[in-house]
């Protein structure tokens, strides 16, 4: 089953229900912002003073960090993480293959709105299959007579039990960009969160296993070489307007990214499409 709902303040969103598993995504950035599997926890973080209101991001579930991750490259008056996930995209195709899956197809092109912070013909469209599995399939369609680079993160907020017990398998060996000392790291085993974090892994390999105390979350990912590791800690989430003081306790971000050496060049008329599915 499919619903438009809006929140008491009018946000516009999107319910999916069915026998595997239920979802909501905003239009305002095709932002999916809640996966249940049946009869489980959210597989997702959601922070309880999340924004729902336009112009602001929601904090939580899987934002759309694009055309580019983080700041701007030389100007920082233009937003962190792009302009996708605060756009107002259009859901062009609904499909209910079956009463066990769901999807949906969003779409945003550009606008004199777009075109002023990013002076590129584009169409970008977002896949969301919901089921047992929770995949989101990013395509961006390069529809000027010039290339165009591109970065982005499938920006996955995980809901954990308790911080201090999970670790993150699978980035062994990979080097990473440490965005608090701006230092070259590699990593060494699987990864513990006991502070602050936050890394942009690089030749990542395309399955990544978050473990928490009650379960086991599989990422796969396609069309990504990169990954980022984000948990703000005590000091920086107590900051934030829109989480709680304790909530980094509760969550950590696992991205899937074409960040920093993945970012992607692509043609006049080409695409290029990164996948990430979570189970
Ligand atoms: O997850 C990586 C990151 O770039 C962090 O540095 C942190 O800023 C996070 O994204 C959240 O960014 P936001 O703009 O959503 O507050």
């Amino acid at each position: 089953m499919i619903t438009h709902k809006k929140t008491k303040n009018g946000f516009a969103y999107i319910e999916i229900v069915n026998k595997n598993a239920c979802a909501r995504v905003a239009l305002q950035g095709a932002h999916l912002f809640h996966y249940r599997q049946q009869d489980k926890n959210p597989l997702l973080w959601l922070s309880e003073k999340s924004f729902f209101e336009n112009d602001k991001a929601i904090r939580g579930g899987i934002p759309i960090c694009w055309p580019w991750f983080g700041k701007h490259k030389t100007d920082p008056d233009l937003p962190q993480h792009g302009f996708a996930r605060t756009s107002l995209w259009t859901l062009v195709e609904t499909e209910e293959p079956d009463e066990f899956s769901t999807e949906l197809l969003f779409q945003l092109e550009n606008s004199p709105d777009t075109l002023k912070l990013w002076p590129h013909q584009f169409k970008l469209q977002l896949r969301v299959m919901v089921s047992s599995t929770l995949q989101l399939n990013l395509t961006t369609k390069n529809c000027s007579t010039e290339s165009f680079e591109i970065s982005s993160a499938l920006h996955s907020y995980f809901a954990v039990h308790d911080i201090d017990t999970v670790f993150i398998e699978g980035l062994d060996n990979c080097s990473y960009f440490d965005a608090l000392t701006k230092e070259i790291k590699t990593q060494k085993g699987n990864i513990y969160i006991r502070e602050e974090i936050d890394r942009v892994y690089q030749n990542v390999p395309p399955r990544l296993t978050l473990h928490d105390q009650e379960r086991s979350v599989q990422i796969r990912s396609q069309g990504s070489s990169s990954a980022v590791v984000w948990n703000p800690w005590i000091e920086k989430s107590a900051r934030m307007g829109d989480m709680i003081q304790d909530a980094y306790k509760n969550m950590l971000c696992i991205e899937t990214a074409n960040a920093l050496t993945d970012a992607q060049n692509i043609g006049p008329g080409d695409d290029h499409t990164v996948i990430v599915i979570i189970f």
